[in-house]
């Protein structure tokens, strides 16, 4: 059974309505890659492996597995997931050409490390190739090695960029399909699908840096996140790093009514569109109820 070259999948040629269809015997892609590829279409996509399946695939595989996420989905849900996995392991953060200029990297990953208690963190981009000699020189020290994680965290990227290949990346979600060994200069490669349980909304994906707004809210007013609402009783300051898709904006409303204390110097993270940075203690109202609050990652800490 040939497999497609961009996703993964075992190509059939007789049900257009099931995946790794394609009318051509010769195909090396699945009709569904030959199209995102080709016309940025996506087919929609209804056989996607459960996150349970895909990390009991990963830990029969007992290979040294990178786990990548972007910052602005990095939270518990997606640190849980990370500490279930029984390989050796490194976490990647991917996608730093989007992270604001003026954050210092060493900060971020000694905050990260503190934060989630993770031991191992790199960084990584594909735009300009950030992190890269890192990732390979442990690519040839494990010689079978695993990439997983969300998915849209940019793991076929990394692969293709690294290692010269040709998988299917795209802006949809669940790009890759199934798992997908590949070698490399006798390096055992997988490619792995993403994991997509965690995400309540559609996730976002940032084509630009991601641009820290420093705002200042007024007790009359209530901030409004797409459709997620926080105010105050009193003036309160925050630095908002949200995807540049996430419509934010103020207004006169009426005020959300649960309470949440943010210690000063915490980020309250909203899974899948970012977080809000408070350098001092706030008492918010608001209508969020699925939320994180963390020690921040992106401030100093003494
Ligand atoms: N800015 C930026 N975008 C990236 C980077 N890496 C990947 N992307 C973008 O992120 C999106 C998802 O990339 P993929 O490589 O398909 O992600 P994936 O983790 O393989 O996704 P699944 O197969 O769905 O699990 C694409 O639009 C990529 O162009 C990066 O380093 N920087
Ligand atoms: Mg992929």
């Amino acid at each position: 059974m040939s497999k497609c070259i961009g996703c993964g999948v075992t190509l059939q040629y007789d049900d257009k309505t099931k995946k790794g269809y394609t009318p051509k015997k010769d195909a090396k892609y699945c009709l569904r890659c030959f199209k995102l590829l080709n016309y940025h279409e996506n087919i929609q996509n209804k056989n996607v492996i459960s996150d349970d399946d895909i990390l009991n695939k990963i830990n029969k595989k007992n290979v040294f597995t990178f786990f990548l996420t972007d910052m602005l989905n990095l939270n518990e849900k997606v640190i849980n997931i990370y500490n279930k996995i029984t390989n050796n392991k490194v976490l990647v953060l991917t996608k730093v050409d989007i992270l604001p200029g003026n954050l210092k990297y060493a900060i971020l990953v000694d905050n990260i490390k503190k934060v989630y208690h993770v031991k191992d963190v790199l960084l990584f981009s594909k735009e300009n190739g950030f992190g890269k000699s890192e990732i390979l020189n442990l690519c040839a020290k494990e010689k079978k090695i695993l990439f997983c994680g969300p998915t849209s965290s940019g793991k076929s990227s990394l692969i293709n960029y690294l290692f010269n290949k040709q998988l299917t990346v795209s802006e949809y979600q669940n790009t890759t399909m199934d798992f997908m060994p590949l070698t490399y200069n006798g390096i055992k490669i997988y490619d792995v699908p993403g994991f997509n349980e965690m995400y309540s909304v559609k996730e976002l994906i940032n084509k630009k840096k991601v641009n820290p707004k420093v705002l200042t809210l007024d007790k009359n007013y209530t901030l409004f996140i797409n459709d997620l609402c926080l105010s105050s009783d009193e003036q309160v300051s925050m630095t908002l790093y949200f995807h540049n898709e996430v419509k934010i904006k103020t207004k006169k409303d009426i005020k959300p009514q649960l309470e949440i204390t943010i210690p000063a110097k915490s980020d309250l993270v909203l899974p899948s569109l970012g977080f809000i940075y408070f350098k001092d203690k706030a008492l918010i109202k608001s209508n969020i109820d699925n939320f994180e609050i963390r020690e921040s990652v992106v401030s100093y800490h003494e």
